[in-house]
């Protein structure tokens, strides 16, 4: 199984600014443990960041049809990509949504996601460590357990 891992704009500066809300891991530090997570469960990731819309829809429509599964932190678009909206919906994959920080939480402009309601579920604020709960959701939903 091939899981794609699809991180949107700023998240290529993780581990730089903001610790307290964002952690001090850097997105390879995160690709990587996605990565091994993954792999000691028979499955592959493709990782790829963006920080313009275009960039991640083009990418998601190239990869989907060889994958089994996408992790998507779309980052400020999340909120506002009506465009990445529309590609995460047409992906045909089962979709988890993870951010880092509980939006919920923060200013009410982030709590509204627009890729919530197409999503498969959506793991927020437990840091880094929804992208590692996200490969065993994807995992174990690919092996037919709902
Ligand atoms: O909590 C998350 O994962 C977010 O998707 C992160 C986005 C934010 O716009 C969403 O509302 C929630 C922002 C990513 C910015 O990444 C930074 C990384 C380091 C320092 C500052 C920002």
């Amino acid at each position: 199984m091939r899981i794609l891992l699809l991180n949107g704009p700023n998240l290529n500066t993780l581990g730089t600014r903001e610790p307290e809300i964002y952690g001090s891991q850097t997105l390879a530090d995160i690709e990587r443990r996605v990565s091994e997570r993954a792999a000691g469960q028979g499955a592959e990731v493709r990782a790829f960041q963006a920080n313009s819309e275009g960039a991640l829809i083009d990418w998601l429509q190239k990869e989907a049809p060889q994958a089994g599964g996408l992790i998507i932190n779309a980052g400020a678009y999340t909120h506002t990509s009506v465009a990445l909206r529309d590609a995460v919906a047409s992906c045909g994959l089962p979709v988890i949504e993870v951010h880092i920080s509980n939006i919920w939480k923060r200013e009410p402009f982030r709590h509204d996601s627009l890729l919530s309601p197409i999503v498969v579920g959506a793991i927020v604020g437990l840091g880094a460590r929804g992208y590692l709960l996200a490969v065993d959701a994807l995992v174990d939903i690919e092996k037919g357990n709902g």
